[in-house]
Order: C-alpha cells, then sequence, then structure tokens
C-alpha cells in the first residue's frame, strides 16, 4: 500500500481533518492531503462526490473508497492500523473513550461557537456553558496525564485539534481557559509537547483571524 492509497480531503483550520492527521501521524501511515481551497465559497467535485451527504471534510479516500465524519475516520484508522493502539484493551474502558469522544463531538465546537457567534447575555450564557464542558472533561481525566491514562490515546485526539480555537473563545468571551479549567490547560500543555499534535495544530493567532473573519460574514 502506498502513500496514493490514502488521501485526506483537507482544510488547513477544520479541527475535524486535524484528528485525522493527528491518528495517521500515530500510527506512522504516509498519506496526501488535498486542500479544500474554497471551502466555504464552493466545494470540490470529489468533495461533493466522496460526501454527498453532508458535504463537508475531512474525509479520508481509502484505496479510492470514502470515509466521512471525523470520528468515525478516527475509529476507522484504529481498525485498520492496529499498531500502535489508540483506544485500551479492556471493553469496558473501549466504551468510555467512546462516551467521552462523543461528548467532545456534541459540546466543545458547538458551545464555543455560541461564544464567538453571540453578544450580550447570550455570550455569558455560552461561555459558562463551555466552561461547565470543560469541567466535566476535568472530571474525566481525573488525575491522569491523559484521558485514557499514563497513553495519548483517541479521546485525546478527539480533543486537543479544539483547543485552538480557545484563544478566540477566551478574546470573545472574555475569559481565561487557563484560570477556569487549571487541569484541562495543564493537559493542553502535555500534548503540546507530543511532534504528532505540535507539527498537525495551527497557530491559535491565525484561528483567532480566521474567526474574526467568520464573525464579519455572519455580521
Ligand atoms: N461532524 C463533522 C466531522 O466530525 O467530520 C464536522 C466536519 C465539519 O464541520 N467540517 C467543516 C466543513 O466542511 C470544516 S471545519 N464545513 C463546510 C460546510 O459546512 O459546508
Amino acid at each position: 500500500m502506498g502513500k496514493e492509497d490514502v488521501l485526506l480531503l483537507d482544510f488547513w483550520v477544520s479541527p475535524f481533518c486535524q484528528r485525522v492527521k493527528i491518528a495517521l501521524a500515530e500510527k506512522g501511515v504516509a498519506y496526501e492531503t488535498q486542500e479544500e481551497k474554497n471551502l466555504l465559497g464552493g466545494k470540490s467535485d470529489l468533495l461533493l462526490k466522496s460526501n454527498p451527504i453532508y458535504q463537508k471534510v475531512p474525509v479520508l479516500l481509502f484505496k479510492g473508497k470514502p470515509i466521512v465524519e471525523s470520528t468515525n475516520i478516527v475509529y476507522f484508522i484504529e481498525e485498520n492500523w492496529p499498531s500502535p493502539p489508540l483506544l485500551p484493551s479492556c471493553s469496558y474502558e473501549r466504551s468510555r473513550a467512546r462516551f467521552w469522544a462523543d461528548f467532545i463531538d456534541k459540546r466543545i465546537f458547538e458551545d464555543g461557537g455560541k461564544i464567538w457567534r453571540s453578544k450580550g447575555d447570550e455570550t455569558e450564557d455560552a461561555k459558562k456553558e463551555f466552561i461547565d464542558t470543560l469541567k466535566k472533561l476535568e472530571g474525566a481525566l481525573g488525575e491522569k496525564d491523559y484521558f485514557g491514562g499514563e497513553n495519548f490515546g483517541l479521546v485525546d485526539i478527539i480533543a486537543i485539534p479544539m483547543t485552538p480555537w480557545f484563544l478566540a473563545y477566551e478574546k470573545y468571551g472574555n475569559f481565561k481557559v487557563e484560570e477556569e479549567a487549571p487541569k484541562f490547560s495543564a493537559w493542553i500543555k502535555r500534548c503540546m509537547v507530543r511532534e504528532t499534535v505540535a507539527k498537525t495544530l495551527p497557530n491559535p493567532e491565525k484561528v483567532l483571524d480566521f474567526v474574526a473573519m467568520l464573525r464579519k460574514m455572519h455580521g
């Protein structure tokens, strides 16, 4: 199997695409990327054909066959390239990991987005909700280094790409993640020293510029 057998339809600022890139890097899988240059204006034919239902990135084309939805793609990567494992061997612990991956999927990006899209009281409510989500995640982390224990794993991969967006949430919500959720902040720093993460995630300042542009578009 060559590099050309694994193609990621990508968009530089998408945390969902970054999940796939970190998972592939953790597994040591060589792959190619194709950037959706104009995701907000017009999508490539390949994207529309590969993900006709949602028309979103990421799409992983494995030997030409499309796999969609980032968490689903990360599970595919885990099954197709089992070594090194990203999920625990115990089925109970695996089900807990899937639960938290799903919780992160439903909450962080959604709650964070409400902060920069809103104004006044709505922003305050959104901020409270976002901080509540981080506190729940701190509960799941407990005293562990990573969500799965000693090793960086699947839940970390699902969550960490969300964090370069935090600077924008802090700016528009007027709060500091480090003050509200110090344990979560320490976990971010721990993940950021990992090469697969550091080389994949964008500069938060660039994400902030992107969010400022989105705010203008949303009026
Ligand atoms: N639930 C999806 C996943 O986990 O893959 C979310 C993917 C997503 O929202 N992708 C965005 C996208 O393609 C980029 S960050 N947006 C284009 C659109 O909504 O038309």
